[in-house]
């Protein structure tokens, strides 16, 4: 019979990654304590399984982690990782300092919107402003969830959150145009409802020498999901919508509202607002990488020695 659509090739029928969870090994099984139908859970098994496939060096590959729900991955990522939990927000600082200190590593840094772009903006611009040679993960539900759901800067505008019982009325803060103008040299975006995009953006970060930033679309099901409609910013429009208090409800949402970047090109900014332009933006793999050329000043700083 023949087959439309791409062929994969065949996945392993029993899955071999969750033995290589941290809880897995730990416990012999999957374990988690993030909310049933968190995003979080499916990012930290694709990562799991990103690094054992690639064979990554714990030591050259740390995870140096923010505050959020997403620091409760620990559970679910690869027992070998070396991880170091930073203040909130201040990941990209820790990072800098351990690149800096062994410029043999490349730190894989896990950050939330609200750690990366609220709290800890400042860290971001300037990382993504040198070059350094890191992969920053931005997990982006929308919301500070691990505190209760507050608004984040990323919030969508007209969402229901905590702190916004009235609704959103903020503009949104978009990490991709903050990580393009701030200098980043691999840019890209994709949701947990496109996983194998994601493998491929990470392993092309992997790769890549400078700053990638991936951004993720991902749901929180508590404290977004059970408190908006599906038709969120299509309410204008009079649409009717489902409360999105299911994994599926959310992924489906996340689906529907991502646009390809090549189609988003042809559509009017009406029909773009609060939805996720998805895809790479910028792949530049020969801008000069920071801890390169702080070791050809330090060089010239030792006369040349
Ligand atoms: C300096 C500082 N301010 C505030 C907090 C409280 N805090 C901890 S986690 C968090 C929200 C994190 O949100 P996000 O990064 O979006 O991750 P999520 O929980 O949504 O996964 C906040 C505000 C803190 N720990 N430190
Ligand atoms: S509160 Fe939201 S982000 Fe946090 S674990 Fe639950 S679903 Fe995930």
């Amino acid at each position: 019979m023949s087959r439309i659509g791409p062929m994969y090739p065949n996945e392993k029928p029993e899955n071999p990654y969750v033995l290589v969870s941290y809880a897995g090994h730990l416990l012999g099984n999957y374990s988690s304590r993030l909310c049933a139908g968190c995003g979080y859970g499916i990012i930290g098994h694709i990562f799991t399984r990103l690094f054992e496939d690639e064979k990554l060096d714990p030591k050259l590959y740390p995870l140096v982690i923010g505050i959020g729900c997403y620091s409760q991955m620990l559970m679910t990522v690869h027992y070998a990782t070396q991880k170091v939990l930073s203040l909130h927000g201040r990941a990209p600082a820790l990072a800098t300092g351990m690149k800096m200190a062994n410029p043999q590593m490349k730190p894989i840094i896990f950050t939330g919107d609200g750690d990366c772009l609220g709290i800890g903006g400042n860290h971001f611009i300037h990382t993504c402003r040198r070059n350094l040679d890191c992969i920053i993960l931005i997990f982006n539900n929308s919301i500070y969830a691990m505190t209760g759901g507050q608004s984040a800067p990323t919030t969508l505008f007209g969402a229901y959150s905590t702190t916004t019982p009235y609704k959103m009325f903020e503009n949104r803060s978009d990490g991709i145009k903050l990580a393009l103008a701030a200098g980043a040299s691999y840019v890209a975006r994709t949701t947990v409802a496109h996983p194998r995009t994601f493998m491929k953006y990470f392993r092309k970060a992997l790769k890549h020498k400078g700053t990638s930033v991936i951004e993720l679309i991902t749901p929180c099901v508590t404290y977004f999901g059970r408190k908006n409609l599906n038709n969120l910013g299509a309410e204008y429009l009079g649409e009717k919508g489902e409360r999105m208090d299911t994994a599926g409800k959310m992924i489906d949402w996340i689906k529907r509202n991502s646009i390809r970047i090549n189609q988003a090109e042809f559509m009017s900014e009406e029909e773009l607002f609060n939805k996720y332009i998805i895809g790479e933006f910028r792949y530049e793999p020969d801008q000069p990488e920071y801890s390169e050329q702080y070791a050809k000043i330090q060089k010239i700083a030792r006369g040349g020695k």
